[in-house]
């Protein structure tokens, strides 16, 4: 139809094609210049894998006996595990908020669920790794849970593609086990029936799937999973896996508490998890520690899917990925559930880097923290520095897993408690002055509080330097306060 109306109107079909020639022109220019582009920016490109509330029960980390994730296990041994890797605040949004601005807690004073990133007045000016990678050339896309609120308001344009939004369901329409009076959040159970119905997994097959396509730049991809966090719901073929009557509890000693501090749970203030007492009390314990290694496996078998599109794709060879957990999890430890405590099940998390010039082989066992993640993809990325960030750039441990590190990993649990960790040791000091201290060495499972004690005394000062001086006063934001 455009050619006829040409033909029939001379002076604006001269006009038109002297237009076309130009556009054609310009084409080949954008077409050679794309090229130039894609022949020059040999930079790599990231696939950043984020699980929500896994602690170290994977096969790679030894952290239950009968943990089944082979997937997790493939990538630990072509990549750097690091095996002493915590994180910066102990619940989901804030931690993944620290990930994401690469700031401790104390800089931008989000200890709780509630503030979203865009809203917290200390994070005006600080670009998100994604913005980051955005505003250097790279393609941006994620899907599922990666920053707790999702990108929203000013965030959202940095990124090109989301991939999915919702996650964490589907949800049944009446609770499977829930004890009478706990939080629903805190549901667990086989369902639904097929994993394609379970929104991590469409996450997982949908990142898959774009991971075939062509770019004409580096992408920076960002997958986040939402099991193992309750509700544990997952189908029937991963609980399958694990035998109820027989898997191992965790060590719980009853006596472990009395040489702790009293005030560790009156900070837990705003956590719905049911109390140790209340999950004995219901007989709860077994079938919950299923579940909960049900939802290992099963999102072991996501990351599976996303690594297996990656390995067929033919950005294979130029991807860096990374994994992580946003902070552990209890399941009895210290006579707790879930997470918000500064002790080793709540802070330690799976995290590791595989890729294009990092050799497999032995962890790295210095105390290292997520908020090194940001200065370590710009290091491997080529990227301008960022003088914001405090974290601490992990190449050298890539390059060698014995390489030492000067800085303990830090982590706080709402305003004014830290626990700082090095390779060795955790001390923990609470906002009213009270301490623990433990030595990894020896009291792995952080039974025995040496704190006080004259013999460790060189010891807890070395590490009471770490202890942040000044600290942002918490963001709130109550109103917003989900349950779980
Ligand atoms: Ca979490
Ligand atoms: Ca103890």
């Amino acid at each position: 139809m455009t050619l006829v109306i040409l033909h029939k109107l001379p002076c604006i079909r001269s006009l038109a094609m002297n237009s076309l020639a130009h556009c054609v022109a310009c084409l080949l220019v954008l077409f050679w210049g794309v090229n130039v582009a894609q022949a020059s920016d040999k930079r790599p490109n990231v696939l950043m894998l984020c699980i929500d509330d896994l602690n170290d029960w994977t096969g790679f980390l030894g952290g239950h006996p009968a943990v089944q994730t082979p997937h997790m296990d493939k990538l630990a041994g072509q990549g750097r595990v690091f095996s002493n890797a915590h994180c910066a605040v102990p619940v989901c949004s804030s931690s993944r908020i620290s990930v994401m601005s690469g700031l401790a807690a104390t800089t931008h004073g989000s200890y709780e669920l509630g503030p979203s990133y865009e809203t917290i007045a200390k994070l005006e000016e600080v670009p998100t790794l994604h913005r980051f990678f955005h505003d250097n050339g790279y393609h941006t896309i994620t899907g599922g849970k990666v920053l707790h609120h999702g990108f929203r308001g000013r965030l959202a344009s940095s990124i090109d593609r989301n991939l999915q939004d919702r996650s964490g369901g589907p949800r049944p329409k009446k609770p499977l086990n829930l004890p009478d009076g706990w939080s629903k959040a805190w549901d667990w159970g086989a369902f639904p029936e097929k994993d394609e119905d379970m929104f991590d997994m469409q996450i997982a097959t949908k990142a898959a799937s774009v991971l075939q396509e062509d770019f004409d730049r580096p992408f920076f991809m960002s997958v986040g999973f939402f099991r193992p966090h309750v509700p544990l719901h997952v189908p029937p073929k991963w609980f399958a896996m694990y035998d109820e009557e027989s898997l191992a509890l965790p060590n719980n000693p009853l006596t472990d508490l009395d040489d702790v501090p009293a005030n560790f749970l009156s900070i837990n203030k705003f956590a719905a998890a049911p109390t140790h007492a209340a999950v004995v009390e219901t007989g709860s314990q077994r079938s919950m520690t299923q579940a909960y290694l049900a939802s290992i496996s099963f999102v072991d078998q996501c990351v599976g899917i996303v690594l297996e599109g990656l390995a067929k794709s033919k950005h294979a060879d130029n991807t860096i990925v990374v994994l992580w957990s946003d902070h552990g999890f209890h399941l009895g430890e210290k006579q707790h559930w879930a997470k918000r405590t500064l002790w080793e099940e709540s802070t330690r998390v799976p995290f590791l880097i595989a890729g294009p010039g990092i050799e497999p082989g032995t962890a790295c066992k210095e105390a290292v923290s997520l908020v090194d993640i940001f200065p370590t993809l710009i290091e491997l990325c080529k990227l301008p520095k960022n003088s914001r960030l405090e974290g601490i750039s992990l190449v050298p441990q890539l390059n060698n897993p014995e390489a030492r590190r000067e800085q303990p990993a830090i982590t706080s649990s709402y305003f004014g408690n830290h626990s700082i960790r090095s390779r060795d040791w955790r001390l923990i000091v609470y906002r009213d002055g009270s301490e623990e201290l433990y030595d990894h060495r020896r009291d792995p499972d952080e039974f025995n509080n040496l704190a006080g004690q004259p013999a460790f005394q060189t010891i807890r000062n070395e590490l009471a330097q770490y202890i942040p001086r000044s600290a942002t006063p918490e963001v709130k934001q109550r109103s917003e306060l989900p349950q779980q």
